[in-house]
């Protein structure tokens, strides 16, 4: 009993040293090594603890959650990173970066950027849901570029390791909602580095469709007892491979029928 109790206590304990560890280094913008190299393997259901308790700091220093973004949704992305499952994580407000604005690189360990298609919430969604209510429950769409940068050494990680580091979420931007209704289902993205493009795709990317990954998003949430609420933002998942930001570099999202999303790096 009283080992199963000692066991118990360390495994939240475990939780929460690595769930500081990922913060700080977030917080500090200084790499640390992978939580699987250090000795601490975690299943999935604990990485997942390790990121809501992340969450929880990000919280109590007075950053709201704003909605969640959808990792590895496309082939391009698991073969870049070398994993083969999709994941989720948080988006708060502290890392929305203002359509056109500027962002600063020292704010970020070893950034990159990726395409995605943003989506507004005008009814909750939780669970099994058809694809049918999930496009019912769209207020808008939009254009948007994700700054991704891992907290973990040469931005190397497990499935696990990169769920526990909120799945390298560090900044978004959102181009102009546009109406929803729209056919997602193959749109033409260009990302462009100061006018030259960098990645090219296709909304198909996104599970064949950006609203499956909307789908994704409700099931997951479900299953972690939550609701994604009315007024949310979910981010579907880069369409492809990310690409490294550089000093002074404009970036610029054209996305067929949607338009732009664009921030320059200072
Ligand atoms: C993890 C985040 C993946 C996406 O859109 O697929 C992601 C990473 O690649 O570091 O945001
Ligand atoms: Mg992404």
């Amino acid at each position: 009993m009283s080992n199963l109790k000692l066991s118990n206590h360390s495994v939240d304990e475990k939780i929460s040293v690595l769930a500081k560890q990922v913060d700080d280094a977030a917080f500090h913008a200084r790499a640390i090594m992978q939580l699987s190299e250090q000795g601490y393997p975690l299943s999935l259901a604990e990485a997942y603890h390790v990121q809501d308790q992340s969450l929880g700091r990000r919280l109590a220093r007075g950053e709201q959650q704003v909605g969640i973004k959808m990792g590895f949704t496309s082939r391009a992305k698991m073969i870049q990173m070398g994993v083969d499952d999709m994941i989720w994580g948080p988006l708060t407000d502290e890392m929305f970066i203002e359509e056109g604005g500027e962002v600063a690189l020292d704010k970020f360990i070893h950034p990159r950027v990726e395409p995605e298609i943003a989506f507004l919430l005008k009814k909750p969604l939780s669970g099994n849901v058809t694809l049918a209510e999930v496009m019912a429950a769209v207020e808008a769409v939009a254009p948007a570029l994700e700054v991704i940068d891992s907290r973990y050494n040469n931005f190397k990680f497990s499935l696990e390791d990169v769920v526990a580091d909120n799945c390298s979420s560090s900044g978004f931007t959102i181009g102009a909602w546009q109406q929803a209704g729209l056919d997602l289902s193959n749109l033409g993205m260009v990302m462009e580095f100061d006018g030259k493009a960098v990645q090219i795709g296709s909304s198909a990317a996104i599970l064949g469709n950006p609203y499956r990954s909307l789908a994704a998003a409700a099931r997951v949430a479900g299953e972690a007892g939550k609701v994604l609420p009315a007024g949310s933002i979910v981010l579907a998942g880069a369409a492809t491979a990310a690409q490294a930001l550089t000093p002074g570099v404009h970036v610029k999202l054209h996305c067929e029928k949607l338009g732009v999303a664009e921030f320059s790096v200072v």
